[in-house]
C-alpha cells in the first residue's frame, strides 16, 4: 500500500575525504670553500641555526672535508630565509660563503 517503496540500504558518499598532505620539507645545505675562516663558518651556524658548538663544528669540518652538508630541514619559506640570511652574514664580511636549499625526495 502506502510503504511499498523502500529506503536503499546503501548510501552513496557524498563528503571528500580531506586529502591533507605535509609540505614538502628543504634542506639547507652549507658549501664549502677556500676564503671563509672555520671559526666563522661555526659562529654563523650557531647564531642563524641554533646549534651547539660541537653540533656547529662537526657540521663546518663534514663541508670542509666532503665539499657540502646537509644543515637541517625546514619547511620551504623557513630554509630560503635561514640560507639567505647566512649567506647575508658571510658576504657582509666579504665571504664567499655560501648556504643554499634543495627539496627534499
Ligand atoms: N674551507 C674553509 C677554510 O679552510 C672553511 C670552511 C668550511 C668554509 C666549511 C666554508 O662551508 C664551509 N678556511
Amino acid at each position: 500500500m502506502n510503504n511499498t517503496v523502500t529506503t536503499p540500504k546503501t548510501r552513496t558518499k557524498t563528503k571528500a575525504e580531506p586529502k591533507v598532505e605535509r609540505p614538502r620539507l628543504h634542506k639547507v645545505i652549507l658549501i664549502n670553500d677556500d676564503y671563509t675562516p672555520r671559526e666563522f663558518v661555526t659562529m654563523v651556524l650557531k647564531a642563524e641555526f641554533r646549534m651547539t658548538e660541537d653540533q656547529a663544528y662537526k657540521v663546518m669540518i663534514t663541508a670542509h672535508k666532503l665539499g657540502s652538508c646537509v644543515v637541517a630541514v625546514f619547511t620551504r619559506d623557513v630554509a630560503e630565509t635561514k640560507a639567505t640570511r647566512a649567506t647575508d652574514a658571510g658576504r657582509a664580511k666579504g665571504y664567499p660563503l655560501l648556504f643554499t636549499t634543495e627539496p627534499e625526495e
